[in-house]
């Protein structure tokens, strides 16, 4: 975006921000008018949105992500560094354990085709480091997602520019089935928006089901929702984990996602499985109804890319 356009955008929202906060009838008061109420009927209302979800800002709650750099040249290892800042300014050195990790950073392209999820390392000062490889040109979202040591969990988001010309990818169509290496992942569950929906996703190898998944951060897979449009991140719970005395290794595994409105969704599943962690990928469009008989998905292969560092 050039800068008068981004310039202009960034007006938007501050006249989106400050209309919340005036109230449209105190706006209007403001200006002279009357008052005018406006009804929107609909057959079916739409779910409403409670909060903002995560994922979406940089800075929430007085906490900032703050990357050395945005820009990164695709095509070769950067030691990508950032830190996030507290309320007081400085930067945050105390976090709690999540998922077996103080810090989960996922990077996706903004076209959702290529997912990486990462674990930097601390350099010491609150800053973090971790080896990323951008593969084309384009335009990333990066995810930090932690719970500072006194304050709640968060996602806080930022993009990241890869210089060069790009084609951006269409969503891949939405499928149940995804492949990878060798790998055949189904999907069980819909998503409901504006409840807590229970998703099943069953591995299988070679057409047998995969009933020895090994522990990955705390559980049998590790699932990221991203909402298609805006990318919004979205809360999925494990249910149950390794040890517990009722969660099989596979070949099925539980989630409990929150989506917070209609519309399409890219799911990620992390599962590890003979010492490698693989990601099956799927668009889920809410409240659809399983297809009678899968069709076979270009999209679990070939779109896109995925990388894992522990
Ligand atoms: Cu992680």
């Amino acid at each position: 975006m050039n800068t008068p356009a981004r310039l202009g955008a960034y007006l938007l929202g501050l006249a989106v921000l400050f209309g919340g906060a005036l109230g449209a009838g105190r706006a209007a008061d403001a200006a002279g008018l009357t008052p005018r109420v406006t009804t929107h009927t609909s057959a079916s209302p739409a779910p409403q949105e409670a909060s903002v979800p995560e994922g979406l800002q940089v800075s929430n709650n007085g906490y900032t992500l703050t990357p050395r750099t945005t820009t990164v040249q695709a095509g070769r290892e950067t030691d990508f560094r950032f830190t996030v800042t507290a309320p007081d300014g400085g930067p945050v050195t105390g976090y709690r354990v999540q998922h077996d990790k103080k810090m989960h950073f996922i990077v996706v392209s903004r076209d959702l085709g290529g997912f990486w999820h990462l674990h930097p390392k601390e350099t010491g000062n609150g800053e973090w480091s971790v080896p990323l490889t951008l593969p084309a040109a384009g335009v990333y979202r990066a995810f930090a997602d932690f719970a500072p040591e006194g304050g709640d969990a968060m996602t806080l988001g930022v993009d990241l520019r890869s210089p060069g010309d790009y084609t951006p990818a269409e969503l891949p169509a939405a499928s149940r089935t995804a492949t990878v290496d060798g790998y055949t992942v189904t999907l069980d569950g819909d998503l409901v928006p504006g409840a807590s929906s229970r998703l099943t996703l069953n591995v299988a190898k070679d057409g047998r089901p995969v009933t020895d998944l090994q522990p990955y951060l705390g559980a049998y897979g590790h699932l990221v929702a991203l909402r298609d449009g805006d990318l919004a991140y979205l809360h999925v719970h494990p249910d149950g984990e390794p040890g517990d005395g009722r969660t099989a290794p596979g070949p099925g595994i539980t989630f409990h996602a929150e989506v917070p409105s209609r519309g399409a969704y890219r799911l990620f599943l992390d599962f590890q499985h003979a010492g490698v962690v693989r990601t099956a990928s799927f668009t889920v469009h809410t409240g659809q109804t399983a297809p009678a008989s899968p069709a076979p998905s270009p999209s679990g292969s070939g779109h896109g890319h995925g990388g894992h560092a522990h």
